[in-house]
């Protein structure tokens, strides 16, 4: 089974993307759990670009072919991981991505669906996560800025094939002295005010939770 991991790097109000650091040690401890050899793990960055991110996006998916593909982005300003529930076909950004875009008001496709639904278990994840006591929320919104973007676009591609699980993780500001300067943004996701944190090995112990339970859901249920 192959798992697709895509974080992004900085963008105007977060200079270090702690979704970088993140997917970089779920990485590395896949590399070293002998007993889940049958597992490919392959994480890849995309641009904090409206324009760029589809198309870099749509490439990795035609190559990797991944069973399971989810997009981390960091909502600056939440204090939980969220499990995000639905993309929206809508650009509307206040600030302007790393090409100098400000996409205002933007269908992401005109023909397209109005919204996706994350393809992934969420009630099942949900219940699970309680149980173990994770920080973890089912999200309604992924904002409008590039993850909403980003998001949409996975499951625009993923509209016609069942099988293949798919979805977004929004994750809070590490708690690191550097996220105290980061902005939240309401449209990237975040709200205004000071900025809850996570330890990191909270959050990649947790994706990790999460991951597993993915890969074992979808084992037995397809
Ligand atoms: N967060 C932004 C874009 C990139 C990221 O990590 C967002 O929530 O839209």
């Amino acid at each position: 089974m192959k798992i697709l991991l895509t974080y992004f790097g900085a963008f105007p109000g977060v200079p270090v993307n702690p979704t970088q650091q993140v997917a970089q040690a779920l990485q590395q401890r896949y590399k070293y759990r002998p007993s889940i050899e049958s597992i490919e793990y392959v994480i890849r960055e995309l641009p904090v670009s409206f324009a760029r991110s589809s198309q870099e996006l749509v490439r990795i998916l035609r190559q990797e072919h991944p069973d399971i593909a989810i997009s981390l982005g960091v909502a600056v300003g939440r204090s939980r991981i969220s499990i995000e529930h639905v993309a929206i076909n809508y650009d509307e950004a206040r600030i302007p991505d790393n090409d100098g875009e400000q996409r205002r008001h933007q269908l992401i496709h005109a023909e397209g669906e109005t919204a996706y639904f994350a393809r992934l278990p969420i009630p099942f994840l949900s219940a699970r996560m309680q149980e173990l006591s994770l920080p973890v929320e089912v999200s309604y919104s992924a904002g409008t800025y590039v993850c909403n973007h980003v998001m949409y676009e996975l499951l625009h591609h993923y509209a016609h094939t069942p099988d293949i699980y798919a979805g977004f993780i929004h994750i809070p500001a590490l708690a690191v002295a550097e996220s105290q300067n980061f902005s939240a943004s309401a449209d990237a996701g975040g709200v205004e005010g000071t900025i809850p944190t996570l330890e990191e090995s909270t959050v990649v112990d947790t994706l990790d939770v999460i991951v597993s339970e993915l890969v074992q859901h979808r084992e037995t249920t397809l």
